[in-house]
């Protein structure tokens, strides 16, 4: 929820308006949270921890009920990703702090999707991505652009939302790999297995 805290102190006087709206922010964040804990806890079952299995249905039930994002369902192949990449404890599984990581992640990533996707199409064009990515400081060549336009486009060319969301966490998830090897030549070296290991369980 947006607060304009000067439009407000100049109609009313404080500190009646700032202190319920404060309050009012606290509480409807604490219910999104306890929301989000609830859904975690009844798909994540015994163990406390969703496999990609159990990923996939969480995400999917939330993007049901998104008018904008209903037909977008994450493929179970995007869900073993997304806990590969978040699985901090490589127990195979997102325990929930680490849920919660991706979460952040994801929503992160949703607010950019529909904010760049300019012409509301729902999906967002070659053009559209760049815009994104390099707004967000990613420098990219326009090859390296290409191939993950390549890989992420459906046959029109238009990149859904739940493929931006793959590519999108995989970009940043490389980014990050790439800086925990950095020299001060702004080059990263890898071991073979380093270098295997990174790029397989992603
Ligand atoms: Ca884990
Ligand atoms: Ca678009």
């Amino acid at each position: 929820m947006a607060y304009d805290h000067e439009a407000s102190c100049s109609k009313v006087q404080l500190p009646y308006t700032v202190q319920p709206v404060s309050i009012d922010v606290r509480v409807h964040a604490e219910e999104r949270k306890n929301r989000l804990y609830i859904a975690f806890k009844r798909i994540a079952g015994e163990d406390n921890e969703v496999d990609p299995w159990e990923l996939q249905e969480l995400l999917n039930t939330v993007v049901k009920r998104d008018p904008e994002l209903w037909d977008n369902q994450f493929s179970l192949d995007a869900c073993k990703s997304m806990v590969a990449m978040t699985d901090a404890d490589r127990s195979g599984k997102l325990g929930y702090e680490e849920f919660v990581e991706l979460w952040k992640s994801i929503m992160a990533w949703t607010k950019i999707f529909k904010q760049y996707d300019r012409d509301n199409s729902g999906t967002f064009s070659a053009n559209e991505l760049h815009l994104a990515f390099s707004t967000l400081g990613y420098k990219l060549s326009g090859t390296t652009f290409k191939a993950m336009v390549l890989r992420y486009a459906d046959k029109d060319s238009q990149i859904k939302y739940n493929s931006f969301i793959a590519g999108a966490t995989k970009l940043r998830h490389m980014y990050e790999i790439f800086y925990k090897h950095v020299g001060k030549d702004k080059k990263a070296t890898f071991g073979f297995d380093d270098y295997i290991r990174a790029t397989m369980y992603s």
